[in-house]
């Protein structure tokens, strides 16, 4: 049981030509594909850095979390997301102590990676997301 990296560092906004202009013809990052993962409600667009990667959320339509929270705050960091080994034993420790999280069990999001969210309340106004390979 352990966190390995950082998996993504996701940012909500719409305009993924002005993001590709940014991230892949400017900064010079690898463009690492588009997937949409239509549970979460959104199209993810990945930049390569290193090890990890910026994901661009764009919201499939305003009443997905993502477009609430575009509506509510703008464009904007959206979540951090840590890779990690043991999914199933953090859900189970992060329950035992009270943590706050936003299923129950882990889903399949994108990269067919399991998922799993910790609302920000308890973890004083951050989105975190852990993942594993499965
Ligand atoms: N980061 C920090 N705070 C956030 C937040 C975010 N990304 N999204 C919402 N909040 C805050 C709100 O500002 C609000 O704070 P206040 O009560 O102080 O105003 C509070 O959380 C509740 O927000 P809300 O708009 O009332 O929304 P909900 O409680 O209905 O939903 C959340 C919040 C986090 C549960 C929802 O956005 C969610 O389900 N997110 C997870 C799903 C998701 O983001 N999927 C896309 C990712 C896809 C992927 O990477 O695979």
């Amino acid at each position: 049981m352990k966190i390995k990296k950082i998996s993504h560092i996701a940012v909500a906004g719409s305009d993924k030509e002005q993001a590709k202009i940014l991230y892949r013809d400017i900064l010079g990052l690898d463009f690492n594909g588009t997937e949409t993962v239509n549970r979460e409600g959104v199209t993810t667009h990945f930049y390569e850095v290193g090890e990890s990667n910026i994901e661009l959320l764009e919201p499939l339509s305003a009443e997905t979390p993502v477009g609430k929270f575009l509506d509510k705050r703008g464009p904007g960091l959206h979540h951090i997301a840590f890779e990690v080994e043991g999914l199933d034993e953090y859900v189970l420790k992060l329950k035992d102590a009270g943590i706050i999280l936003l299923s129950d069990e882990p889903q399949l999001g994108a990269h067919n990676m399991r998922i799993i969210f910790i609302h920000p309340k308890s973890t004083g106004g951050v989105l975190i997301e852990l993942c594993e390979q499965q």
